[in-house]
């Protein structure tokens, strides 16, 4: 029922498929090596505009070689400054619906993850890797800047240097350098990065949602506020958290051996 859901507004371009609690996305427009028109970046954002309570974890994915080539290119040579910012804009609402969803969602990269694909990327709240991922920001090289959120998300992760560096020399980073930098959290062997995937989305889903709540939501705001705002947002979130009978629970099964502990 959910899937018709989908296909009645999702362009072929994208690809869902719901198994349990978790919703699979496809970037599904290997001939581009998916880069991003407009349709699918609308795609995208409709999709977490309507994702069903039930799902608990999303996760995408590059249907091919790659990841995502970034902003399609052939569609940015007409536009004027107002189109530009309006364009611009249409991404970060659509980013912020992934970043600030219902749902944690997990980014499973290979080949290619650039420019916008990278913005993407960082618009998600786990990345994973595989050893021919690599990462870069050619809009330097295209002479443009990012529009797609990189410049605010992309520092968090790498810091300024780092990001300042691959826009003004066009550094690539490979696989291994991009999880040790921060691109990525986990590199997984070829092929690996989907059922690693759904392996952390299926322990995701069985979190309390007011704890997958609070890191989506609020640790973000607390990063983005100053330390006396964000301590103070910080004991708010932990006595909510604390008091939901969910909470309760899980604490007293660890109390009485019920639970798994660290590690298990
Ligand atoms: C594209 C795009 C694209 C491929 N827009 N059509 N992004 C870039 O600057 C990256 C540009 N792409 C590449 O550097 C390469 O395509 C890749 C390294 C990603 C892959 O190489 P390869 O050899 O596997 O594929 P290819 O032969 O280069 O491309 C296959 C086709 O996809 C080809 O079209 P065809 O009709 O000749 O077959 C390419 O033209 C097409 N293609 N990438 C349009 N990006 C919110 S703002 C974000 C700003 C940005 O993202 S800027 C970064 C843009």
């Amino acid at each position: 029922m959910y899937k018709e859901l989908f296909h009645s507004f999702l362009p072929q371009t994208l690809q869902v498929e719901i198994q349990d609690e978790i919703l699979m996305i496809g970037l599904n427009r290997p001939e581009k090596r998916n880069a991003f028109n407009d349709e699918l970046i609308l795609g995208i954002e409709k999709i977490f505009e309507n994702l069903p309570s039930s799902i608990r974890c999303v996760i995408i994915y590059g249907i091919g070689d790659h990841f995502s080539a970034g902003l399609d290119l052939s569609e940015l040579k007409e536009r004027n400054a107002v189109q530009g910012i309006h364009h611009s804009r249409m991404w970060h609402r659509a980013l912020d619906k992934v970043q600030f969803g219902t749902a944690p969602v997990i980014a499973v990269l290979h080949g290619a993850v650039v420019g916008g694909g990278l913005e993407l990327a960082a618009a998600c709240h786990i990345r994973i890797s595989e050893p021919n991922t690599f990462y870069a920001l050619p809009e330097g090289q295209r002479g443009i800047f990012v529009g797609g959120g990189a410049s605010v998300r992309l520092p968090k992760l790498i810091g300024i240097a780092r990001m300042t560096d691959m826009m003004l020399t066009g550094r690539v980073y490979k696989a291994e350098e991009g999880e040790r930098i921060g691109l990525a959290q986990y590199l997984v062997a070829v092929g690996e990065g989907l059922t690693k995937g759904k392996e952390l989305a299926q322990k995701i889903a069985k979190n309390a949602e007011m704890t997958n709540y609070a890191l989506m939501h609020v640790l973000p705001r607390i990063v983005d506020s100053s330390q006396t705002e964000g301590l103070l947002l910080e004991s708010l979130m932990a006595a909510i958290s604390q008091s939901s009978p969910e909470a309760k629970q899980r604490l007293n099964d660890f109390l009485e051996g019920r639970a798994k502990k660290v590690g298990e």
